[in-house]
C-alpha cells in the first residue's frame, strides 16, 4: 500500500466553496479494499483553522466501495480502457468529420479539478475548435461572474474571508450560509459572539437556519432583490455613506444608475410595498447600510439563479461601488462559490462564454496569443452554447455527441425530463462518474470510472482565490482513472497527441500556470504565473496560496482588489450599471398560483452519490419534503404529514408536505438532492420551468409558478432491509441508507393489505434460510396498522427486516424505524415492534445533530433541565462536533420558551 498509515496527509474538502483544508489518516483497509480513513479540520489552512462542517467530518465514510463505477462499459458491457477510449475518440472524430466541431459538445463541472478542466478546456476549445464546453457553474455562478465582468471589466471577487472577522455589518443575500458553506457561518458566529456589536442580515424569502444569527431578517418577495438594493442605491447616495472622492476618480455610469434606481424606488413605503416587508424593518437596514463603512455583502443562489440574477448582481456591486465599500478589510462586495472547484473553473475558462484564463473570445489578440500558446490547430472563434441551450440543441439533433463529466444533469437541469429526451435521442452521449447509477448515466453510450475524492490529485479553488491541493489519500477504485488523463487519452487517439502528452497532473498545472502569465501581460486580474517554475515536488508540497501571485512566496498576504481603483476596464474604472426590477419571466396564474424555490438540505450535497451514503447524514432531512405555509396547504385540503402532489407548467410530481411558518405566504420550497436513483418523484427540477438571465443564461431554480393538490394515497408503509429492494411499482417512494441497510418510505392507491401483499413479495426470499427464519406479525386494529418483522437466527439473531403498512402513517412515531436494523434484536426491539411505540435507545427521535446522532426527543427531555442553549448542547451533545447543528438548536430552544 503507498499510503503511510501513521502520516496525516493534507488535502482539500470535496464539498463546497469555502474550500476547508482538511487532515486524513488512512486506519486500515478491510478484506474488501475499503479504506477507514480519520478525517480532522487542517488548523493550518486559511479557509477554516480546523474548523469542518458534518459533511466535511463524514468523507472518511464516503470512501467506500458501495456503488463505485469500476470500469469502463460500451453500451452496457464491460469493455477494455483502450476500446474505450478508442470508441470516444472515434465517435467524436466522426460527427465532427461529418458535420463540423459545433456538433460536438463537453458538459462539465465545477467538481473537477484545475487540471481537469484545463484539458477539457484545451480540447474543446483549441482541438476540436467549437466553443461548446460548458459547465454546472452555469446553473450556479455564471451571474455572478457576468455582473462582476459588467461592473469590473473582470470575473474578480474583491474580498478574502479574513473580511468576515472585520466587517460591523454583514448582509447576507439569498443565501442560507448556515447550511451551505458552514464553516464561513461559524466563522461569523465567533466574530459576532466576540463583538456583539456587529450586525447581521439576512435577505431571503424564507426564514433559514441562517438568520438565528440574524439582527435583521427581510423576508422578501422572491425575486424582488433589484428593487431593495435600487431602494437602497438611492439612499446611500443621498447619504454622507457617497464616497464622491472615489466615485470621481473611479467609477462610471453613476447618474444613470441611480436615475434608474430612483424609477424603481421612489420612496421608502412604495419599495417595502414592493418588496413585501414592513417600512421599519426596511429603513433600518437602510440606515444600518449607511452608517456602516464595514459592511460586506454576501450573496449566493438567491441571487445567481434568477432571470434577473446579473442585474440583482449588479445592484449590489453599485451601492459598493459608490460607497468605496470594495476590496478593503470588512467591507466589499462577496459571492461566495458553491462547489470545490467552481472558482478553478471559471479560471481555467470552462463556460461556454469564456476562452481561456480570463480570457475573452471577443479580442482577438487575445485569440491569437491563445492559439500561438497552446500551439492550437484551431482555435474556436466564437463562444459555444451554455447549458440550458447546449441541451435544446442536442434534442433538436444539431449537437449528436456529449460528453458530460463530474455532473449530472437529469437531475440538476431545468425541465429534467426533457433533458432526459434529449439524452434519450443523442447520437453518442459519453459519461466519465465515479458512481456505477445515476440518473445520466442511464442514458450513456460510455461509461468511463473517474478517480474520486480521496483518489484524486490536483487543485482547486475557493470563493476567496485560494488554490490548495486536494490529494490522493488511497488508491483508485476498480480501473477508475483521473480525469486529466481521460481526456488526454481521448485527445491523443483524435490525433492531438503532441498537445496532451501529460504525464502528470504537476505537469498540467504548470502549462496553466504559464498561461496565466498571458493574461497578467495582457492587463487582467488573473496571475499565478510563478508558479510555473515549480517541479513536480513542489507542486506535490504546495501550501494554500491566494492569486494573484506575483511571486511564490507571496501567499502570506491576504489579497484584495479595488480600494484604490485599478478595475480591469479600458479605463480601469468600475462601472455602475442602470438595473431596473422586473418582475419574474414566469408569473403565476390561476392554474399556477404559488412560487416553487428550490435549494439546499444542511448534510446533503446536491444529487447525494456521495453524502446519501453514510447513514448518520441521511437522518436530519431522510425524505423529500414540501415546506408550505400552513394556509396555503389548508386552502388547497392539504393535510401535514401527507403527500401532495405538484405540478408547473412543465412536470409534476408527489412530495412529502411539511407545514411551517418560515414560508411566506403564496411560496413552497424543495430541496435540490432527490433523484430517479433513490425516489419515485424526488426529482425537483422535473418541475423547474427553463427562464435564464438573458445576459448569463443562468437559469431561474428558485421561481418557478406550481399548483398543489391533495394525493389521494390509500395505504402507506416504511419497510426496513438489509439489501435494496424494487420499489418502482409503487405510487411514491423513498430509499434512505441506514445502518446495516435501507429504508423505503412507500405510499400507494392500493388498500393496505394489498399494498402489504406487494411488499411481502418484494422482499429477500432465501428459502434454504426460511427454516431459521422467525416471522412475526403484530396487529394494531384500532390504527388499521400492521407491522410485521423476519428475524433470522443463524449464524446470530438479528432482525433480517421489518416494515409497518396502514392507512396512514405517522411519520413523528416511526422515526425509530431508521434505526431498527442497527439495533441489537432486545426487548426493546420487540417492544417497540409489538406497540409500535419507541422505547429505550429507539426513542431518539428525528436526528437533529448529524455528528453525535442526537434526536430531537432528546433535545426536548433535556430542555427541562437546562438554563440554556449552552447547557442544553453540554447535556445532550448535540452540536458539540462540528456545530453545523447549532442554529436549530438555538430554532428549537426558542420554539420551546414561547410555548413555556
Ligand atoms: N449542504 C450543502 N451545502 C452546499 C451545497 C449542497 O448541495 N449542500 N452545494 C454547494 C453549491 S454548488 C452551492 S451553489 C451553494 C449554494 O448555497 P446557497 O445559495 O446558500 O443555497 P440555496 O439553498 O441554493 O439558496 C440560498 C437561499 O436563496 C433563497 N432565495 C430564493 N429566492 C430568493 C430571492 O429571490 N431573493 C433572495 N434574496 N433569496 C432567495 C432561498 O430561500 C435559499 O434559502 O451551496 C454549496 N454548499
Ligand atoms: N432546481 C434547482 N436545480 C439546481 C440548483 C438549485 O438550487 N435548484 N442548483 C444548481 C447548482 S448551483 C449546481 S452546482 C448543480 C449541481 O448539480 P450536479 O453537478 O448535477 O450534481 P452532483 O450530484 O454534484 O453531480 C456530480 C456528479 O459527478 C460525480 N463526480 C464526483 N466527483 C467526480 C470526479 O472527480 N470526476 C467525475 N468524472 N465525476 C465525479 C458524482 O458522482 C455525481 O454523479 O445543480 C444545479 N441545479
Ligand atoms: S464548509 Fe463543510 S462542506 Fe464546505 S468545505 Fe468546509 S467542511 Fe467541506
Ligand atoms: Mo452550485
Amino acid at each position: 500500500m503507498t499510503t503511510k498509515r501513521e502520516n496525516w496527509i493534507k488535502t482539500t474538502c470535496a464539498y463546497c466553496g469555502v474550500g476547508c483544508g482538511v487532515e486524513a489518516q488512512v486506519q486500515s483497509y478491510d478484506e474488501l479494499g475499503n479504506a477507514r480513513v480519520k478525517v480532522r479540520g487542517d488548523k493550518t489552512h486559511p479557509a477554516n483553522y480546523g474548523r469542518l462542517c458534518s459533511k466535511g467530518l463524514a468523507l472518511g465514510d464516503t470512501l467506500v466501495g458501495e456503488g463505485r463505477l469500476l470500469h469502463p462499459s460500451i453500451h452496457g458491457m464491460r469493455a477494455s480502457w483502450d476500446h474505450s477510449l478508442d470508441y470516444v475518440a472515434k465517435g467524436f472524430r466522426k460527427i465532427i468529420d461529418q458535420h463540423g466541431p459545433d456538433s460536438v459538445a463537453f458538459y462539465v463541472s465545477g467538481q473537477l479539478l484545475t487540471e481537469d478542466y484545463y484539458v477539457a478546456n484545451k480540447l474543446m476549445k483549441g482541438f476540436i475548435g467549437s466553443g461548446n464546453i460548458d459547465t454546472n457553474s452555469r446553473l450556479c455562478m455564471s451571474s455572478s461572474v457576468a455582473g462582476h465582468k459588467r461592473a469590473f471589466g473582470t470575473d474578480t471577487v474583491p474580498n478574502v474571508y479574513a473580511d468576515f472577522e472585520q466587517a460591523n455589518l454583514v448582509v447576507m443575500v439569498g443565501s442560507n450560509l448556515a447550511w451551505c458553506h458552514p464553516v464561513l457561518y461559524q466563522r461569523l458566529v465567533a466574530a459576532k459572539s466576540q463583538r456583539p456589536s456587529m450586525k447581521i442580515v439576512v435577505i431571503d424569502p424564507r426564514k433559514t437556519d441562517t438568520c438565528s444569527l440574524a439582527d435583521l431578517h427581510l423576508p422578501i418577495k422572491s425575486g424582488t432583490d433589484v428593487a431593495l438594493f435600487n431602494g437602497l442605491l438611492a439612499a446611500v447616495v443621498a447619504s454622507e455613506a457617497f464616497d464622491k472622492e472615489y466615485v470621481d476618480r473611479h467609477v462610471e455610469g453613476v447618474e444613470k444608475a441611480v436615475a434608474a434606481a430612483k424609477v424603481d424606488a421612489p420612496s421608502i413605503e412604495e419599495t417595502a410595498e414592493l418588496v413585501g416587508v414592513s417600512c421599519d424593518d426596511l429603513a433600518c437596514f437602510y440606515d444600518w447600510v449607511i452608517e456602516t463603512p464595514k459592511t460586506l455583502t454576501l450573496y449566493s443562489q438567491g441571487v445567481n439563479q434568477s432571470s434577473a440574477g446579473v442585474d440583482k448582481v449588479n445592484a449590489i456591486l453599485n451601492t459598493h461601488l459608490v460607497t468605496g465599500r470594495i476590496g478593503k478589510p470588512g467591507s466589499g462586495p462577496f459571492s461566495v462559490t458553491g462547489q470545490p472547484n467552481a472558482m478553478g473553473g471559471r479560471e481555467v475558462g470552462g463556460l461556454a462564454n469564456t476562452l481561456a484564463s480570463h480570457l475573452e473570445f471577443d479580442d482577438e489578440e487575445a485569440r491569437e496569443r491563445v492559439s500561438q500558446f497552446w500551439k492550437a490547430e484551431r482555435l474556436a472563434t466564437a463562444p459555444g452554447l451554455p447549458a440550458v441551450s447546449l441541451f435544446d440543441a442536442i434534442a433538436e439533433g444539431k449537437v449528436k455527441a456529449v460528453w458530460v463529466m463530474a455532473t449530472n444533469p437529469a437531475v440538476s437541469l431545468p425541465n429534467a425530463d426533457a433533458v432526459k429526451v434529449a439524452l434519450e435521442s443523442c447520437e453518442l452521449v459519453v459519461v466519465s462518474d465515479c458512481v456505477s447509477k445515476n440518473d445520466t448515466l442511464n442514458f450513456a453510450h460510455v461509461a468511463l470510472p473517474a478517480t474520486g475524492w480521496g483518489e484524486k490529485s490536483g487543485v482547486v479553488t475557493n470563493s476567496e482565490r485560494r488554490m490548495s491541493r486536494q490529494r490522493a489519500l488511497v488508491p483508485a477504485a476498480g480501473e477508475a482513472k483521473p480525469d486529466w488523463w481521460i481526456i488526454s487519452e481521448v485527445a491523443k487517439r483524435m490525433g492531438y497527441a503532441e498537445a496532451f502528452d501529460y504525464q502528470s497532473a504537476a505537469e498540467i498545472f504548470q502549462e496553466y500556470a504559464a498561461m496565466t502569465g498571458l493574461a497578467a501581460q495582457m492587463g487582467r486580474d488573473l496571475d499565478i504565473s510563478p508558479l510555473k517554475l515549480m517541479d513536480e515536488e513542489d507542486y506535490n508540497a504546495m501550501p494554500p496560496q491566494q492569486w494573484p501571485l506575483k511571486s511564490p512566496d507571496s501567499h502570506t498576504q491576504h489579497k484584495r482588489f479595488f480600494s484604490e481603483g485599478g478595475f480591469f476596464t479600458p479605463d480601469a474604472r468600475g462601472r455602475c450599471i442602470a438595473v431596473s426590477y422586473q418582475e419574474p419571466k414566469t408569473a403565476t396564474s390561476n392554474e399556477f398560483p404559488l412560487i416553487l424555490n428550490t435549494g439546499r438540505l444542511r448534510d446533503q450535497w446536491h444529487t447525494m452519490t456521495r453524502t446519501g451514503l453514510p447513514p448518520k447524514l441521511n437522518a436530519h432531512r431522510p425524505e423529500p419534503e414540501l415546506h408550505v405555509h400552513p394556509l396555503d396547504a389548508k386552502a388547497e385540503s392539504i393535510v401535514e404529514g401527507s403527500i401532495a402532489e405538484v405540478s408547473s407548467s412543465v412536470g409534476r410530481l408527489r412530495v412529502r408536505v411539511r407545514f411551517t411558518l418560515d414560508q411566506r405566504r403564496g411560496e413552497v420550497y424543495m430541496p435540490i438532492h432527490w433523484s430517479d436513483a433513490n425516489s419515485s418523484d424526488g426529482r425537483v427540477s422535473q418541475l423547474v420551468t427553463p427562464e435564464v438571465d438573458p445576459i448569463s443564461a443562468q437559469p431561474e431554480s428558485k421561481f418557478t409558478p406550481v399548483a398543489i393538490s391533495p394525493w389521494h394515497y390509500k395505504s402507506c408503509a416504511l419497510v426496513a432491509v438489509r439489501d435494496p429492494i424494487d420499489a418502482m411499482a409503487y405510487g411514491y417512494w423513498v430509499q434512505q441508507r441506514i445502518e446495516n441497510g435501507y429504508l423505503y418510505y412507500i405510499a400507494d392507491e392500493v388498500c393496505p393489505d394489498q399494498l402489504q401483499k406487494q411488499i411481502e413479495r418484494c422482499l429477500p426470499r432465501n428459502d434454504a434460510n426460511q427454516k431459521t427464519l422467525t416471522r412475526l406479525d403484530f396487529e394494531d386494529p384500532k390504527r388499521g396498522v400492521v407491522r410485521q418483522a423476519r428475524f433470522e437466527h443463524q449464524p446470530q439473531k438479528r432482525l433480517l427486516d421489518a416494515c409497518v403498512v396502514g392507512p396512514s402513517l405517522d411519520s413523528q412515531q416511526y422515526e425509530w424505524f431508521v434505526q431498527i436494523l442497527a439495533a441489537p434484536v432486545s426487548v426493546d426491539v420487540q417492544k417497540t415492534l409489538l406497540s409500535g411505540v419507541a422505547s429505550g435507545s429507539l426513542a431518539e427521535g428525528r436526528i437533529v445533530c448529524a455528528c453525535k446522532q442526537v434526536g430531537i426527543q432528546r433535545i426536548i427531555d433535556g430542555m427541562v433541565q437546562c438554563g440554556s442553549v449552552h447547557a442544553l448542547s453540554a447535556l445532550t451533545g448535540a452540536g458539540t462536533g462540528c456545530g453545523s447543528c447549532l442554529p436549530e438548536l438555538q430554532q428549537l430552544w426558542a420554539e420551546h420558551q414561547d410555548s413555556a
